[in-house]
């Protein structure tokens, strides 16, 4: 063997393991309201700065500042509000069905609920959406009905999936919404292609996607940059950084070398790096990049620095692999908890007002989950017929299909 000269392999590896006391002090955290907001049209070159910050306008004293402050007016920062907490209660009363074994399948996105309803509320409703798994607050925000979603997570006979998909990965045409894929990274290229045929086409609709930091490490992660900055593609391409992908911590995926919104600026985008806790930073960049694309400047990569408070799925138990009281430690807090301080802060909200949303959400979530059960659950309900498997995915079925038909005699 040839004697080492020195060279040293690097395995990152997390700050803190289970039985320790979590540890963010090493976090670069800029105050509130400390990075300028740049023209949109600003040349990417001169941007590197935003990759390497964090942009905030809630203050920890529930004031907003800086000139990123969007300067919503009460009601929409209300509608934001109901929104992310209809994604919480909703996820917690999935995950309990999944629990008693109504499904098969959950993922929650406690922590997170700021970057999809933020985002959806700052795009158009004719801009296109190529999520992940963790962004329900999407489909929240853009209207759908939770029966719908219900109808596809419990698989039932009203499901618009047909019980094809895995539930969360939902599907939803009429709202703009591209089938979620399992497979990591998909998106990032289904996005771009569908902005560049938008460019092509003269139309200003953008498309949006969102992945996890983790995916960064995907080819897929590369290849949608690259067209997207070689096509000028009028796109807006997410990372949300939730510190975890299921149990390898953001430094497997490069996180500790560099952050990941300077992968934008590699590329020769805009890359910004916003506090994914704070509503109205999210909500203000998202404005910016969708601003600078329907101008023409492209694409902008967003990191969304932010904690994912609960396990990965129902299949996942992060107490094997971090502190258990890291998401209560994480320094940038909860987003609903943030807003809710915020509207309470300049008068427009009180604790009564929220307990009584709380009341009436969790009616509401209760009233359709008892309506999508009555259409089947997992375990109980019509099946559907077992030829409908071969139907609606090719429009003439390929050879081998129908032999397999055959074969089952359907
Ligand atoms: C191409 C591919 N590789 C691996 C997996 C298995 N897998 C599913 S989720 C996941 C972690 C993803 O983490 P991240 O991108 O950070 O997103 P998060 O779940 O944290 O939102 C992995 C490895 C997959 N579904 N697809």
């Amino acid at each position: 063997m040839t004697p080492n000269n020195g060279n040293k392999l690097n395995v990152p590896a997390p700050r803190k393991r289970p039985g320790e006391a979590p540890e963010f002090h090493n976090l670069d955290i800029p105050d509130a309201g400390a990075v300028a907001r740049p023209d949109v049209m600003m040349d990417p070159k001169e941007m590197f700065g935003y990759a390497n910050s964090l942009i905030r306008v809630l203050k920890m004293n529930n004031k907003a500042v800086g000139e990123w402050d969007p300067g919503l007016c009460a009601d929409d920062m209300r509608k934001g509000l109901y929104h992310m907490m209809t994604t919480r209660i909703y996820d917690d009363r999935m995950q309990n069905m999944q629990r008693v074994g109504k499904m098969s399948f959950y993922m929650k996105c406690r922590g997170e609920e700021a970057v999809s309803v933020a985002q959806a509320m700052a795009l158009d409703d004719k801009d296109m959406l190529f999520p992940s798994y963790r962004q329900q607050g999407l489909l929240i925000s853009r209207g759908r009905d939770l029966l719908d979603m219900m109808n596809h997570c419990l698989s039932n006979s009203k499901d618009n999936c047909k019980g094809r998909q895995l539930p969360i990965m939902y599907s939803w045409r009429e709202g703009n919404f591209f089938s979620i894929s399992g497979n990591l990274g998909t998106q990032f290229c289904q996005a771009v292609g569908w902005a560049v045929a938008s460019a092509y086409k003269g139309e200003d609709a953008l498309a949006a996607t969102w992945i996890g930091e983790g995916t960064t490490a995907t080819s897929d992660f590369h290849h949608g940059m690259t067209f997207a900055a070689v096509y000028n593609a009028p796109v807006i391409l997410n990372v949300v950084n939730n510190q975890w992908a299921i149990s390898s911590f953001q430094g497997i995926a490069g996180g500790e070398k560099s952050t990941f919104a300077a992968r934008g600026v590699g590329y020769g985008m805009p890359g910004l790096r916003v506090d994914g806790n704070d509503f109205l930073a999210v909500y203000a960049v998202t404005k910016w990049a969708a601003e600078r694309a329907r101008n023409g400047g492209g694409p902008t990569m967003i990191e969304h620095f932010t904690y994912r408070a609960d396990a990965h799925s129902t299949s996942d138990d992060p107490s094997k692999y971090r502190p258990e009281d890291e998401a209560e430690s994480w320094p940038l807090g909860d987003p609903i908890e943030r807003l809710k301080q915020h509207l309470i802060e300049i008068g427009e909200w009180s604790e009564e007002k929220h307990a009584a949303a709380i009341k009436e959400i969790t009616a509401l979530v209760t009233r359709k989950y008892k309506e999508a059960e009555s259409y089947g659950t997992l375990n109980s309900g019509e099946r559907p017929e077992v030829s409908s498997m071969f139907e609606d995915i090719f429009k003439e079925q390929p050879e081998h299909l129908r032999r397999q038909r055959q074969k089952l005699g359907v």
